[in-house]
C-alpha cells in the first residue's frame, strides 16, 4: 500500500482513502519500529528525541504509550487527546490559579471551560472520537481537580469505558486524594495518571500553596503543604506499585522552586515515575492570580530548557506539553473544542461501532506511516573536520502534525523547536507566536504578530515551513533567522539535519579550533 496516498495530514485533518485500508489490520509498533535506527544513521522518529529515551523500556510499556500524545513525543505528531471539563471543584489553592479559570496544573489559564455533566461528557467524547479518529486519549484535568469531584469523574470514566472501549483514559490531579481513590482508578482501568508535584520540601511549598482542604477543614501554611506532599508521594508510590504509568508535572516558578525541581525529578524517578514534565509558570496580572498580582515572573525559554536539561540526566523529560485547556480537543497545539459545543453535538448522529472500525483503520495507517518513517535515514553531517567547531543550532519548524513540514509560516500559531548537532537532531520544545508572553522581553500589546513571532523564535537560526511570503522572509533574515521553504512535506528531523549540513557546507561553523579564530564568515 502506498502510504503517501493512504494517509494525508493537512491542517490537522487526517484524510483517508477508504479503499486503501481494506485488508489493513491494526498493528502495534514493534520494538524495532519504535526505536532502532537504521545502521549508519538515526531513525527519523527517534533521533535524540523522547522516544529514543524510551528505548530501554519493556515492549509492553512502550505499547501502552506509543499512541498517547503526552507520554510519547513521537505520538504527539499523529495522535490527539481530548479533555472533558466535568470537575469544577478543587481541594487546594495554588498561587498560580484563579478559580475563575481552568486548573493551571494541567491547563492554561484562559477562558472558563463549558462545564459538562458526565452524560454530556460521554456524548461529546463519542462525537469527537467519531470525527477525529486519531483521538486516542480522553483525559479529565479540570477545571478543578478530578479527584475533588470523584462522583462526576468516575461516572464519566465508567460510562465511557462501556461505550467506547478503544479510548484510553487519563487523569491529572494535584494528588491530595490519590491514595483514597486508588481502587477506583484501578476499577476504571485508568492506565495513565499525572500528579502535579511542585516540591518535596514543605518550606518550598509554602511559597506555592497557601492552604489545602482536608478532612472538612481548611489547613493553612506549612502543615497543609506537609499533608499535600505526603499524599502526593504516597499516591505516586501506590500508582507505581499497581503498574499505572505516572507522569509528574511540575510548574517552574523562578525564585520559588526552580532550584528545587532537580531534586523533585530525582526523587520521583527513584519512586518509579515514568515521565517528568517541567512546565513554565503562566502568569499575567489580568488572570487575577496571586503570582500575577504580585508580579511573579515566568521563566524564560532558556531557563526552562536549562532546567529540563538538568533534570534530563535523572529521568525522561516531556518537552512537548502545550499546557492545554481543561476542554481541549485535537492534536496537542490545536484546539478544536469549538467544533464540539453542546448544541453542535446534539445534532450529530454517531454510529460508534462503525466509528471504531474507522478509528482502527486510521490507527493502522498511522502505524504504517511511522514504520515507514523509521526507514528514513537522517544522514549525519559528512566530512566533519576535527579542527572545526560545530556548535548546536536551534531551528523552528511549522507543522500541523504528521511529523512533516506542512504549515505556512503565516498560519503557524506555534513552532516546534529542534536542536541540530553533529550527533543528531533532538526536540527541544515549542514556542507560541501570539498567545501569551513567555516572560521578560518587550512583547507588548503594540507589537505586530510578525514581530511577536520573531520575538518568540529568539535563539533560532533557521525556520522551516511549507511556504512563506517575501515580507516575512526579509524580516526573519534581518533578525538572523534563515527561512527555508524548500523542505515542504519532508520529514522534520531529516530536513533539520539537511539544513544543518547546508550550514556546514556554507562555512557557517568555520571556526578553526586549533587557531582559535574564525576562519571565514
Ligand atoms: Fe490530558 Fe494530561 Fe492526560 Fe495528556 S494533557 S490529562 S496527560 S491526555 Fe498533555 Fe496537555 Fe501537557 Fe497535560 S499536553 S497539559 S501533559
Ligand atoms: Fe487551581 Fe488546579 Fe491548583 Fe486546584 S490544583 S488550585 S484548580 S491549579
Amino acid at each position: 500500500m502506498s502510504l503517501g496516498t493512504a494517509l494525508a495530514i493537512d491542517s490537522g485533518e487526517l484524510i483517508l482513502n477508504q479503499q486503501e485500508f481494506q485488508n489493513v489490520e491494526l498493528k502495534v509498533l514493534s520494538q524495532d519500529q519504535i526505536i532502532v535506527a537504521p545502521e549508519g544513521g538515526c531513525s527519523a522518529g527517534s533521533c535524540g528525541g523522547t522516544d529514543d529515551q524510551l528505548s530501554h523500556l519493556p515492549e509492553d510499556i512502550r505499547r501502552r504509550v506509543h499512541n498517547h500524545p503526552c507520554y510519547s513525543e513521537q505520538a504527539h505528531h499523529y495522535y490527539a487527546r481530548m479533555h472533558v471539563a466535568v470537575a469544577p471543584a478543587c481541594n487546594i489553592q495554588c498561587h498560580y490559579c484563579n478559580r475563575k479559570y481552568d486548573c493551571a496544573n494541567e491547563s492554561r489559564p484562559g477562558v472558563v471551560s463549558e462545564l459538562l455533566t458526565p452524560e454530556q461528557a460521554v456524548k461529546k467524547a463519542l462525537a469527537v472520537a467519531a470525527n477525529i479518529p486519531q483521538m486516542t486519549v480522553l483525559g479529565i484535568a479540570g477545571p478543578g481537580d478530578p479527584l475533588a469531584n470523584p462522583e462526576r469523574t468516575f461516572a464519566t470514566f465508567r460510562m465511557l469505558s462501556e461505550q467506547a472501549p478503544d479510548i484510553k483514559l487519563c487523569v491529572s490531579t494535584n494528588g491530595l486524594m490519590l491514595p483514597e481513590y486508588m481502587d477506583e482508578l484501578l476499577r476504571h482501568k485508568i492506565d495513565h495518571v499525572t500528579v502535579t508535584i511542585n516540591c518535596v520540601d514543605p518550606d518550598v511549598g509554602t511559597g506555592i500553596y497557601p492552604w489545602i482542604f482536608w478532612n472538612h477543614r481548611r489547613i493553612k501554611g506549612r502543615k497543609g503543604v506537609q499533608i499535600l506532599i505526603e499524599q502526593q508521594q504516597k499516591g505516586l508510590q501506590m500508582l507505581v506499585e499497581r503498574g499505572i504509568l505516572v507522569k509528574v508535572n511540575s510548574v517552574m516558578i523562578p525564585g520559588v522552586n526552580d532550584k528545587h525541581l532537580k531534586d523533585v525529578s530525582r526523587i520521583v524517578k527513584d519512586k518509579g515515575a515514568f515521565l517528568h514534565n517541567v512546565m513554565p509558570l503562566i502568569t499575567e496580572a489580568g488572570h487575577g492570580t496571586f503570582y500575577g498580582v504580585m508580579g511573579q515572573r515566568a521563566p524564560t525559554h532558556a531557563e526552562l530548557n536549562a532546567l529540563q536539561d538538568a533534570c534530563a540526566g535523572d529521568m525522561n523529560m516531556m518537552r512537548h506539553c502545550r499546557q492545554c485547556r481543561a476542554d481541549a480537543v485535537g492534536l496537542l497545539g490545536e484546539d478544536r473544542n469549538a467544533e464540539f459545543t453542546l448544541d453542535k453535538i446534539e445534532t450529530m448522529e454517531i454510529d460508534y461501532q462503525s466509528a471504531m472500525e474507522t478509528r482502527a483503520r486510521v490507527h493502522a495507517a498511522i502505524t504504517e506511516d511511522l514504520a515507514a518513517k523509521t526507514q528514513i535515514n537522517i544522514v549525519p553531517p559528512e566530512s566533519l573536520d576535527a579542527h572545526r567547531e560545530y556548535r548546536p543550532v536551534l531551528m523552528a519548524v511549522a507543522t500541523t502534525g504528521g511529523g512533516i513540514i506542512n504549515q505556512h509560516f503565516g498560519h503557524a500559531k506555534e513552532f516546534l523547536i529542534y536542536e541540530a548537532a553533529p550527533d543528531g537532531v533532538r526536540f527541544i520544545g515549542y514556542r507560541e507566536t501570539d498567545l501569551y508572553c513567555f516572560g521578560g522581553g518587550d512583547c507588548g500589546e503594540s507589537e505586530s504578530l510578525l514581530a511577536k513571532t520573531i520575538h518568540a523564535l529568539e535563539g533560532c537560526e533557521a525556520m522551516l515551513c511549507s511556504r512563506i511570503g517575501l515580507g516575512p522572509w526579509d524580516a526573519l533574515e534581518e533578525a538572523g533567522i534563515q527561512p527555508y521553504g524548500e523542505y515542504a512535506m519532508e520529514p522534520i528531523e531529516a530536513a533539520v539535519m539537511a539544513v544543518y549540513q547546508e550550514m556546514i557546507d556554507n562555512g557557517d561553523f568555520d571556526v578553526d579550533v586549533t587557531a582559535g579564530v574564525k576562519a571565514s564568515v
